[in-house]
């Protein structure tokens, strides 16, 4: 993954990205990412990044021509990249998304916005994307950056475990996780389901695709609706039907 990020605030990606498995994915190669000053790229002495808004209004607008400059010295062909805005008015921001971001072999490059806008040319001449994390408003797009990396970089083969690139291929994909534990066996009364002690692995997978199954209709019955029911999921939803009774 070649990934480029302009922002008016570069530090705020430091460190994230200077930990944890992203730092080990850059430093073996496996994705290369590059924060760059979007006051770098402005011709006036004061560096101005924004402006009044047309028509009048609160909040300042972010100027459209350093992200045209930006956007042109970091890579002028258009074909060759993909720029991505961040707003609550983009599409939103998925798993399936992060999968097919993660295949891409153009540079990606994510444009932060700040204050109250970035001018709508900016979207409208330079984006390829728009996409959003959620409906909720944040003060810049930063964040939504950073959610966006970390979700994509994550699926890039050799970035996690092997038993990670299993777990993202896995029939399990689109349903919520099943309880995980780990020692003690029991900790302020609390049990560890006694499946898990056994050592019958066909046992614990059943458990296990049982729970994941039972949180999804619980909690987020919407994933169901996508989701394909093998022969035995139906059998263990019937169970979790008659658990309930
Ligand atoms: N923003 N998902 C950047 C968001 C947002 C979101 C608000 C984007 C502020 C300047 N972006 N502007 N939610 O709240 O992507």
């Amino acid at each position: 993954m070649k990934c480029d990020v302009l922002t008016i605030f570069p530090e705020i990606f430091n460190a994230y990205l200077s930990e944890g498995m992203l730092k080990r994915a850059s430093q073996k190669g496996l994705i290369d990412i590059h924060v760059h000053n979007l006051r770098d790229y402005t011709k006036d002495k004061h560096r101005t990044v924004d402006d009044y808004p047309y028509g009048g209004g609160s909040g300042m607008v972010m100027k459209p021509d350093p992200f045209f400059a930006a956007i042109e010295a970091l890579n002028p062909e258009p074909l060759n990249r993909r720029v991505i805005t961040l707003s609550p008015a983009g599409k939103q921001f998925n798993q399936e998304m992060a999968l097919e971001l993660s295949t891409e072999p153009r540079q990606l490059i994510f444009l932060c916005g700040r204050y109250e806008a970035v001018d709508e040319r900016v979207r409208i001449a330079l984006a390829d994307d728009e996409l959003s994390i959620g409906d909720y408003v944040l003060t810049g797009g930063e964040l939504p950056s950073l959610v966006i990396i970390d979700a994509v970089a994550r699926l890039i083969p050799g970035v996690l475990g092997d038993e990670h690139s299993a777990e993202i291929e896995s029939f399990s994909w689109g349903i919520l996780d099943y309880p995980h534990y780990t020692r003690p066996p029991e900790f302020e009364g609390l049990k560890v389901p006694e499946v898990l002690l056994s050592g019958n692995h066909k046992d614990i997978e059943r458990w296990r695709r049982k729970e994941a199954l039972r949180r999804t209709v619980l909690r987020r019955p919407d994933l169901l609706e996508k989701f394909s029911l093998t022969e035995e999921d139906k059998k263990l939803m019937n169970e979790i039907k008659e658990d309930s009774q």
